[in-house]
Formats: C-alpha cells, structure tokens, sequence
C-alpha cells in the first residue's frame, strides 16, 4: 500500500520551530542511510536521487571514504594552516595530478572555492595581466548559481537569492549563457576572467550548445582572460566523466571543486590552477581556519583514489543511457522536455500536471527523494552507486506521478 500523503512527524515541527527559514524541505526526518539509500524516524526508505546536490556522488558512507574518516578521527582532526600536517602532501599532489594542474588551494565550501577564485583572477589580473588597479572585470553568465556569499549573489540572475543584500559588490558583466558571441563582446581590456558553470545546475541542469565551452577556452586564451570553470556540481564523475569540461575537451584555467570532493561526510573545495596563477598569493594574501584541514584531507584523498580508477565515470556514463531512455519515454507523458548528461538529470514537468514541488512530494510518498529546482523543473542526481534496478524503480514511480 502506497502512503500517499506525507505525515508530518514531530520532528518536522521541532527543527521548524527552532531554525530560520531559508528552506522549505520536504518533510521527511531522515535518519540513516547507506549507499543509494536512506531511512526515516519511522523506519521508512527512499531511494535518493537528490544525492546532497551531487555532494554524495559515492554514496551514503562509502566504507572506503568511512574508513579513511574513522582512521583520521583517531589520530589527528586540525592544526591550522600555521602547520604542515602529514595528509596535506598527498590531498593536494593527488588532486592536482586529477586535474592537470601544478597546484591546488584547498577550502571548505564550494562558495569559498568560488570566492578564492574571484579574488586569485583579480590579482592576477593586476600582478600579471597589467590590468589598472580596481577595474578588473569578470564576466558570468545568466542563471547562474556559484554560492550564497553577497559577492556571488552580486552577480546573480536570480531574485530570490540576491534581492535586498545589496550593495552589491561590482565588477561582473552578464551575458546569456550558451550564447559565445554575447560572451566575447563582452570581453574587454580588464576582463580577468570568464566564470561559468560548464552545465548549469540550479537552472535545471542546462547543457550549453555543442561548441560553446571550447569557443570559450579560445576566446579566453586569445584575449588573456582566465576561464574558471565552476565544477562545484558537475564535476568529479557527476557527468560521465571526471570534469563536465573533459565532454569537449576542454582544460579551463582553474578548476573550482567541491561538494562530492568531502565524500559526503566533511566539507572540502579547492581550487585547482597553474603556478603561473596560483603563484600569485603570498602568505598572509588568504586563507581559511578548517581549509586543508587533516580530516578533510583523509577523506578527499580517498575520494581522488575513487575517482582515479574511472569506474565512477564509467558508472556515471552507462547508467546516465539508462536514466536518458527511462526519462525520455515520459516525454509527452507528463514531461515537456528532459537534459540528461550522465547521471544527472533536469526535467521540465507539464506546468498544467504540477509543480516541480507538487511532483517531489508525491514522489517521496512513493519512496524516492529529489528536489525541484525552479517552477515545474526538477533535478535528478543520484549517487552513481545507483544500481539499473533501482533507476528503474524511480522511473516508475515518476511515471506514475506523472499520470497520477
Ligand atoms: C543552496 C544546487 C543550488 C553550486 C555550484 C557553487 C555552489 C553550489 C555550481 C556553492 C551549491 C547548492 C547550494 C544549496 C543548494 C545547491 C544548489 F544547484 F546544487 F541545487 F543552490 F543551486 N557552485 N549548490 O551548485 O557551494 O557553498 O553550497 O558548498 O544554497 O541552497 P556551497
């Protein structure tokens, strides 16, 4: 028997009486989970196809990323940056060797990684490029979502997240993404830096036209403007492959990582980039208290090795084919449109059916849990452990929702 509706436990009540609300969560009291799967207060399953927004890309408490946290936990947690510890060597040298780069920055949340490499492309802008001091220009792209901070909301296209935290920090040019001659013209002789999302996330997991991403590596390598690539989401195996960039091979000049780099258990971003722009910060120019921290660096560590092997993006690749033709055959069936890039997923649900919201909540009802981004758009994004019978499972599910 199928619980249509969603009790609201207690516990939805407690955290709602004591929490500012900045969220609007569904109310599912999640509290164990393992692999792809998770289970609430009252001993219910859901099969997780938000996957923490693609921070849980190995799964609940993958045993290996378990084992290098517990390891860790008993012999060293924090120093500071003011020390070396013995885990740091091998987290950068291991990530930077995963992404082609002579150096890594390690932080903590994917907006710090965002806000590292704001500030690195202004100083190299004015220390290297011979940009005037203060006028560096950085240009974006609409709908984008790169972090909460008021310097990343600055930019932001979207009302709900900037509106009324302002003054905004200036300095960023939006063009329409996707669109490479909007893009160039808006380069000019202070732009320091192009910031994109290589597919964007928040906006519903939109893949940019064929062609777009290297017409951007090469306007930015002609005109000597930075290209940084947001990778926060899509990155590490999410895709199909290691970067969403590797798709059309395309190497940007910094790396901005995050969310699945902490393996689901601790917070760790990094940027990733060249001697000849990471160079520019001298101690005491940035920092961060937990950036780099030993736990992190245990685990992210592990989180390369994973990685390292390819099986992950290979995972990521087959399986994606199966969500595609899944999500495809609801088209006309409820959904107007679906992208699918390996296991992530941006669907367009018929606006007249319900609402992205409207479409979660009848889905966690029926045992699986994702997230709506916009309007009638949802995202899926399950951990790439997902099996072919449990992608199956959640596309019946969805198609009963849809023709419900
Ligand atoms: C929320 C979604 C939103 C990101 C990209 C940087 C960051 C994110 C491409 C900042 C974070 C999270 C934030 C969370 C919901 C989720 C999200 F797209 F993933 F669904 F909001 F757009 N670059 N995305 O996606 O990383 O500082 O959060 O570690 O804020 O509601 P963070």
């Amino acid at each position: 028997m199928v619980d249509d509706k969603l009790r609201t436990p207690g516990a939805v009540r407690d955290a709602e009486r004591w929490t500012a609300h900045n969220y609007h969560p569904l109310p599912v009291v999640i509290s164990s989970a393992e692999g792809a799967w998770l289970t609430d207060v009252d001993g219910r399953r859901y099969l997780d196809f938000l996957a923490g927004y693609s921070a849980l890309n190995f799964g609940h408490r993958h045993p290996q990323l378990i084992a290098a946290a517990h390891a860790q936990l008993d012999r060293l947690t924090l120093t500071s940056r003011a020390f070396i510890h013995d885990q740091f060597a091998d987290f950068c040298r291991e990530l930077a060797e995963l992404c082609g780069k002579d150096l890594v920055l390690p932080m903590n949340t994917g907006a710090e990684a965002v806000e590292t490499g704001i500030k690195v492309a202004r100083k190299w802008g004015y220390q290297v490029k011979g940009v005037p001091a203060g006028q560096a220009n950085i240009v974006v792209a609409e709908g984008n979502f790169h972090g909460r901070t008021t310097t990343i909301v600055s930019f932001s296209t979207d009302e709900d997240a900037r509106a009324d935290f302002g003054p905004y920090t200036p300095g960023f040019t939006v063009v329409p993404y996707g669109d490479l001659a909007a893009l160039t013209a808006a380069i000019d002789e202070n732009t320091v830096a192009v910031l994109l999302e290589p597919i964007q996330g928040e906006q519903g997991v939109v893949v940019p036209p064929e062609g777009y991403l290297p017409g951007v590596r090469q306007v930015c390598t002609e005109r000597d403007v930075l290209f940084i690539a947001d990778e926060i989401q899509s990155g590490l195996g999410r895709t199909g492959a290691t970067f969403a960039c590797d798709h059309e091979g395309v190497v940007p000049d910094m790396y901005l990582l995050g969310k699945a780099l902490g393996g689901g258990i601790v917070p760790v971003s990094a940027v990733a980039a060249n001697a000849d722009v990471l160079g520019v910060l001298k101690p005491g120019q940035h920092g961060s208290t937990f950036g780099g921290n030993p736990l992190a660096c245990a685990v992210a560590t592990e989180v390369v090795r994973l990685l390292a092997t390819g099986e992950f993006q290979r995972r990521s690749a087959e399986l994606g084919e199966r969500l595609r033709a899944g999500l495809e055959g609801l088209v006309g069936k409820g959904l107007v449109e679906v992208r699918v890039r390996g296991l992530w997923a941006g669907l367009d649900i018929d606006p007249a059916l319900m609402s992205g919201r409207e479409a979660c909540e009848r889905l966690a009802a029926r045992g699986v849990l994702a997230k709506d981004t916009h309007g009638s758009t949802i995202r899926l994004a399950p951990p790439l452990v997902i099996t072919e019978e449990e992608i199956d499972l959640a596309m019946t599910q969805l198609a009963e929702v849809l023709a419900a």
